[in-house]
This record gives C-alpha cells, sequence and structure tokens, in this order.
C-alpha cells in the first residue's frame, strides 16, 4: 500500500501536462529514505504519506468540512464566524456565479483585493469552478494592474475598486461578485479539477520585459499544503493568525491553504499590526507566520509578550536574522520555526516542530521535497530541487523554462547556500537579481527601466540596502542629464515613481551620480553599487 503510494506520486511527477523543460526522466528516482523523514512524528513510515490526499485543492477541502460541518472555518476581529458548512456552501454559490456569467473550466480570473471573507469565498469559489486564478497586490497602481491584466488575458477581473481597472473590454467586479448573475439552478460543475489542471498563475519578474508566470497546479499546492501540515502537526484544533497578504504563496499557499487541507480555522486580519495579532492569540489562535518585517515589528511592541500562547510561530520569505530569533525568543519564548520557499516552488525546507529550530539555517527539505547543492565558481553552491511541489514549467516560455531547470531536471532556485554537520540547510546569499523588502521581491530590472524612462535621466540603477525593519530598502543610483538639476531630480522621480509603482517598490533613498558602473557589455555591476 504505502509502496504504491509512492510510484503513484512519482508517476504522476513523470506524466505531468505542459512540462516543456528537458528530460528529466534519469532524475526520477524513488528515494529509499528521504532526509524529509525528519519532519515525520516518530513511529510514521515515511512510504505512507500520500502528499496528493485529495486529489486536487478543493478534494481536499470538501472532505474536511464535510467532517464537521459545524465547525468554525473562518473568523474576523469583527466578530463574524463562518462555519464549514457555510463556507461550503458559500463557495459553491460563488462558482454558480462565475458559470451564470459564462466562465468555463481552465479560464483565468484576476483577483486583486485586501483581506475579507468575501475575497476568500471568491477565491476558494473560483477554484471549485475549475477556474485558474491570478493574484495581485491589492496596493497596485492602475498601471501595474492594468500591465499584469494584459500579461495574464482573465476573463474576469474581481477587485475592491473597479476604478483601478479601467479596460473595457474586461469584466470587472468586487469580491461580493454582486453584480454577477446568480446561478440558474444548472448544473456548474463543482470540484472536478484535477491534480494537474492550474490552480494559481503567479507573476513573478515585475510588468516589464516579459513578464515570467508561474503556473502552480493543484497538486504542486496541495503537496506543499500537506507537506506543512504533517511537518507542523497542523491539527483542526489549530487557528491560524492570518495577517499576512492573500495573493502571494506565503499567505494564500501556506497560509490559507494550509488551514483548509488540516480541516482547521483562521481569523482573518486584513491589515498586520502587533495589537490585531495579540487580539488574535488572546481569542485563541494558535499559530502565527510572519514575515522578518512583523516580526521585528512584534520584538519593538509591548504586545510582544501576548504572542506567548502560541502553540507554533513560522517566519519566512526573507532571511530572519539570529538576533531577532533570539529577541522573539527571549520576549515572549517562542522559539520562532523559520522556512524556505519560493513562488515556483511553494514550501521547501522548514526547521523540525520537534528538535532543535536553528536561528539562521532554514532545517531540513520537507516531506517530498529533494534538495541538492550545485558548486559554483568562487566556492558557493546554488540550492537546486525538486518534488511534487515544483512547477513543471513557466507559462508559454520555453527560455524561461530552459533557463530554470538542469539538464538532469532540478530546479534552479537562483539562491546560494550550504548543508552543515547536522544537515540543516542555511542560505548565503542570491545568484539572481532580487531585492527582498519586507518580504516583497523588487526586481531592479522593473525600476531601473521606468527610471529611465524619465526625460530628465540618462542613467540609473537600484540596489537593495540592509535595513534592520525591512531586511533591505530599495537605493536608487541616478546620472542626471545634462541639463537636470539634480534636487529637482530627485523629486521629481520620487513623484514619478509614488504615481506608477506600488509604495514597496520605490526608492525609500537617492543617490547621484556620474556613471553607473558596467561591464564592457553593458551589464550593471551591481556589487560594485554602494548604498
Ligand atoms: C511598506 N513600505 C515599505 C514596504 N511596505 N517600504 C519598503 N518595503 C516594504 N515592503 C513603506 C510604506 O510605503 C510606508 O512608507 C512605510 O513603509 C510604512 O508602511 P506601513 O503601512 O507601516 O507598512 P505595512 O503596510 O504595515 O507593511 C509592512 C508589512 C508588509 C510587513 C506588513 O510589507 C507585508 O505584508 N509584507 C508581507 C509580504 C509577503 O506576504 N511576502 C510573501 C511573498 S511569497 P511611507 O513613505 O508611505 O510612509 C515568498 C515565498 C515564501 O516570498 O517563501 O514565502
Ligand atoms: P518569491 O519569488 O516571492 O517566492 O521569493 C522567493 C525567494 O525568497 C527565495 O528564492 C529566497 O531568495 C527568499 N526566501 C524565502 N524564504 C527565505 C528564508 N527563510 N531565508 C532566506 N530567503 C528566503
Amino acid at each position: 500500500m504505502a509502496a504504491v503510494r509512492w510510484r503513484r506520486l512519482w508517476t504522476w511527477l513523470r506524466s505531468r501536462k505542459g512540462h516543456d523543460r528537458r528530460d528529466d526522466t534519469s532524475a526520477v528516482s524513488q528515494p529509499d529514505a528521504p532526509a524529509w523523514a525528519a519532519h515525520l512524528p516518530a513511529g510514521t513510515d515515511p512510504a505512507g504519506v500520500d502528499l496528493l490526499a485529495g486529489g486536487s485543492l478543493p478534494g481536499a477541502w470538501t472532505s474536511a468540512w464535510r467532517a464537521d460541518g459545524t465547525r468554525t472555518v473562518l473568523s474576523t476581529l469583527d466578530g463574524a464566524r463562518v462555519s464549514a458548512a457555510e463556507l461550503e456552501e458559500r463557495t459553491a454559490a460563488a462558482a454558480g456565479r462565475y458559470a451564470a456569467t459564462g466562465l468555463l473550466p481552465g479560464e483565468r480570473i484576476l483577483l486583486s483585493a485586501g483581506t475579507s471573507v468575501d475575497l476568500v469565498v471568491a477565491y476558494v469559489g473560483a477554484l471549485r469552478a475549475g477556474l485558474a486564478v491570478v493574484p495581485a497586490n491589492s496596493a497596485y497602481t492602475p498601471a501595474e494592474l492594468a500591465s499584469l491584466a494584459q500579461a495574464a488575458g482573465p476573463a474576469l477581473a474581481v477587485v475592491d475598486d473597479p476604478a483601478r481597472l479601467t479596460d473595457p473590454a474586461l469584466r470587472v467586479t468586487t469580491p461580493d461578485l454582486a453584480n454577477l448573475p446568480a446561478t440558474t439552478g444548472a448544473d456548474v460543475g463543482l470540484d472536478r479539477a484535477d491534480t494537474n489542471d492550474t490552480a494559481l498563475i503567479i507573476y513573478t519578474s515585475g510588468t516589464t520585459g516579459r513578464p515570467k508566470g508561474v503556473p502552480l497546479s493543484h497538486g504542486n499546492l496541495l503537496a506543499s499544503a500537506h507537506a506543512v501540515r504533517l511537518a507542523w502537526r497542523w491539527e483542526p484544533a489549530d487557528t491560524l493568525a492570518l495577517c499576512l497578504p492573500l495573493f502571494h504563496v506565503h499567505g494564500l499557499g501556506v497560509g490559507l491553504h494550509g488551514t483548509l487541507v488540516s480541516g482547521a480555522a483562521a481569523t482573518l486580519i486584513p491589515r498586520f499590526d502587533p495589537a490585531a495579532v495579540a487580539e488574535a492569540v488572546q481569542r485563541g489562535a494558535t499559530l502565527l507566520f510572519g514575515v522578518p518585517t512583523m516580526y521585528h515589528r512584534l520584538a519593538e511592541s509591548p504586545q510582544l509578550k501576548d504572542l506567548a500562547p502560541l502553540r507554533l510561530a513560522v517566519s519566512g520569505s526573507a532571511p530572519l536574522p539570529a538576533e531577532l530569533h533570539e529577541a522573539v525568543h527571549a520576549g515572549c519564548g517562542q522559539a520562532v520555526l523559520e522556512r524556505y520557499g519560493m513562488t515556483e516552488t511553494v514550501m521547501l525546507v522548514s526547521n523540525p516542530y520537534e528538535g532543535e529550530r536553528r536561528p539562521g539555517t532554514v532545517g531540513f527539505p520537507l516531506p517530498g521535497v529533494e534538495v541538492r547543492l550545485e558548486p559554483r565558481e568562487g566556492g558557493t553552491a546554488e540550492i537546486q530541487v525538486r518534488g511534487p511541489n515544483v512547477i513543471a514549467g513557466y507559462l508559454d516560455n520555453p527560455e524561461a523554462t530552459a533557463e530554470a531547470y538542469t539538464s538532469d531536471g532540478w530546479f534552479r532556485t537562483g539562491d546560494l547556500g550550504s548543508f552543515d554537520a547536522d544537515g540543516y540547510l542555511s542560505i548565503s546569499g542570491r545568484a539572481k537579481e532580487l531585492i527582498i523588502t519586507g518580504g516583497y521581491n523588487v526586481y531592479p530590472r522593473e525600476v531601473e527601466e521606468l527610471l529611465r524612462s524619465h526625460p530628465a535621466v540618462a542613467d540609473a540603477a537600484v540596489a537593495g540596502a540592509p535595513s534592520a525593519q525591512w531586511g533591505e530598502t530599495v537605493v536608487a543610483f541616478v546620472v542626471p542629464d545634462d541639463a537636470a538639476d539634480s534636487e529637482t531630480v530627485v523629486a521629481e522621480l520620487d513623484a514619478w515613481c509614488a504615481e506608477r509603482l506600488v509604495a514597496y517598490k520605490r526608492p525609500r533613498e537617492w543617490r547621484v551620480v556620474d556613471a553607473i558602473p558596467r561591464n564592457a557589455l553593458g551589464k550593471i555591476l551591481r556589487h560594485e553599487l554602494t548604498p
């Protein structure tokens, strides 16, 4: 029985459709004693682990809801409560509205809204209707949203403020779906998505050039949700204080999916704030997931001690400094469990729930995940991964796909790392051009292209400067046009960026320089930019 499950998983891995990476059959093997077994409770046979249980996200969620329809699944600090039976009914009604609008399984729906019960219902309803959801930051400027909509080609957009999307050809609604027709009672084809069907498409590399669409299948997301459920001992009795935005894999793929797959509950917190988190804990939340900036703010707040009753506090999306880990521990007794993930792979590696959570490391591979280190020049090594959680390739982009995988089928994370003697992975840096600020990714090229498009700018580059609160902040280096006055240029560029970029992408500091260091091929020598 156990061996059959493993065989099913690996057979499925081999057979995934839309798979435009190079042949990887040589890479597929059945691991005898996977490193990830370290995450399982003592006595659990790793071969008995079924990471695809349920077959699809709605398959797993509906069976958890039906186990006890009366229990609370969602709550808010305003006192709203949604039971499992109610969520099943409301999400079926949402799926009915999509069907009555004429949306067909496989079509795309753009979701860009702040956290609310309505947003969760609109999202889960879309997956139950077999739609592929394209989530977008709810603070994106109209220009950013328009460019994402153009890349994704959705059949419908769900946004808080329809005025933010001005494309007359695009059908737009609010998260309550009130202006969509209600179902006529016809068969809406609920919960028919297959393991290989696309559930989410997340765009990763900003809005210039060719944005990369990351198509996450139900199987990718299900495998990751089950992996963290098992590793973190997530039980129906748990309530997550869900303060992460619901448009990235951290809030969605770990927070919401993990809650629903575990048959547990979440308290929705639309805007992170230490007092709101403390209130959720006081009302019985047992889990908290956050980015390091959130733990930094909690550590500086009078509410830190209020985290003491939590069963588990997890950090990810950016490095958690060892000193911050110690400060949280000293202030409330929580040994924050750091884990590592990526949009393309969902969750990869985690410190153990039982056993030492080693500050400055991200721990061991999660169930189903294999990790290897590929040596590079200069003594560093790239982290490469594979597993049922890893996408099969980028959307309609064979070049990006070919670059992202090794010839033997491992996904290149672009992160650098090393294992210590006990098998804990540490992330020592990044080979990719990326700034992570407050857990949000900023692609330097996107900001640089915008700056260079300003008429008073001759050249520009951006880099990340270390920051205790944000991890990194964006610093811009600008070469003004001959005629331009430095001070005026900076003020103008600041306003120019504010109109076109969401707050976290905007440079926080400006340096006016004579030249941007470039190599003979014109590539920016980023290490020579000293913030
Ligand atoms: C806000 N500001 C930022 C910023 N966010 N500046 C730099 N970087 C950021 N990320 C600015 C605001 O514009 C404002 O400036 C000032 O900082 C204070 O803003 P705020 O309102 O206090 O910030 P807040 O809205 O509270 O945001 C902080 C935060 C948020 C930590 C709650 O950044 C956040 O939710 N981060 C989570 C991101 C996330 O979910 N990442 C997961 C990606 S998935 P001014 O000038 O206007 O006053 C992934 C994979 C994985 O990475 O492994 O998980
Ligand atoms: P994203 O593309 O938004 O999914 O961001 C993924 C990237 O975030 C990874 O490739 C890492 O560079 C970084 N990341 C995620 N978790 C951690 C962590 N715990 N420590 C260091 N970096 C992390």
